[in-house]
């Protein structure tokens, strides 16, 4: 970290950028086992313990084989997974597109600062590519990919979170040591990646993971903050900020503070 200033910012996407969750990648899983004659519902409850599976079609697999393992026998199960999950990202896409699904306070405002000042701005999502991409577009406009230095999505590596994989291979394309960046999540097992990454991490909790346990990570908020809405602090310090800016990473960065 030259001067101790961040080069990069590391964004996580469902339940960081937007609470693509609820609303969003779960309806889209219901919708596709309806087109199946599957009679799966995926309540909030029944939701929150499959969250803990990162990627829609392992969050299937799991699913079937804790609670539908009839479906087991299905020949060709991977293939069949496969083209359920392609139904369901065509429903999260239809979903994106209409717009329904807004950014988190303060993302706007963090993604176009970093970009004035040059700061490298890189994603490191479980999601599929195409998920990352229209999220992106409909909530920054449609030029917007070419702000992101690195994309890093889906099944570009065999593990996927709370594996540090996405991350290490995010800063391989950014070229950069993970002691230079900083990444932003909102999960346990996303802090867990990034956490073994060696980045330093901020959490942005929302419903689905405010009570999961953050050790390691250097701050939890409520959310990025604006300027007329400042976030809550649920555990760390933010060193006087009132929101996440450009001064607050850097301090964050260069104290390594880490929650126990
Ligand atoms: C996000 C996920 C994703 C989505 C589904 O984890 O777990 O799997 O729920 O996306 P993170 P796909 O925010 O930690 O990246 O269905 O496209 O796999
Ligand atoms: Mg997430």
């Amino acid at each position: 970290m030259k001067n101790n200033k961040i080069s990069a910012v590391l964004f996580d996407v469902d339940g960081t950028i937007a609470e693509t969750e609820h609303n969003g990648h779960r309806l889209a899983f219901n919708a596709a086992f309806k087109d199946f004659s599957l009679s799966w519902d995926w309540n909030t409850k029944l939701y929150s313990e499959l969250l803990d599976i990162t990627g829609g079609k392992e969050r299937i697999r799991y699913y079937i084989e804790k609670y539908a393992p009839d479906k087991l026998k299905t020949s060709e199960l991977d293939a069949w997974i496969t083209h359920v999950h392609i139904t369901k990202t065509k429903y999260f896409l239809s979903l994106l597109n209409r717009g329904l699904i807004p950014p988190r306070p303060g993302i706007i405002r963090l993604i176009k600062e970093l970009r004035s000042a040059k700061i490298d701005i890189a994603i490191a999502s479980t999601t599929t590519l195409k998920n990352v991409t229209t999220l992106l577009q409909s909530t920054l406009g449609k030029n917007c990919l070419s702000w992101f230095n690195v994309i890093a999505a889906g099944d570009v590596v065999p593990q996927k979170k709370p594996a540090p994989d996405i991350y290490i291979w995010a800063l391989k394309h950014l070229g950069l040591q993970a002691q230079q960046c900083i990444a932003i999540e909102d999960s346990e097992c996303g802090l867990r990646a990034a956490l073994a990454a060696g980045l330093t991490t901020i959490v942005t909790v929302n419903n689905y993971t405010e009570k999961q346990d953050f050790t390691g990570a250097s701050l939890v908020l409520s959310d990025l903050g604006e300027p007329s809405e400042p976030f809550t602090i649920i555990s760390g310090t933010s060193h006087n900020n009132k929101l996440v800016n450009i001064e607050m990473l850097n301090k964050i960065a260069f104290h390594n503070d880490k929650l126990t």
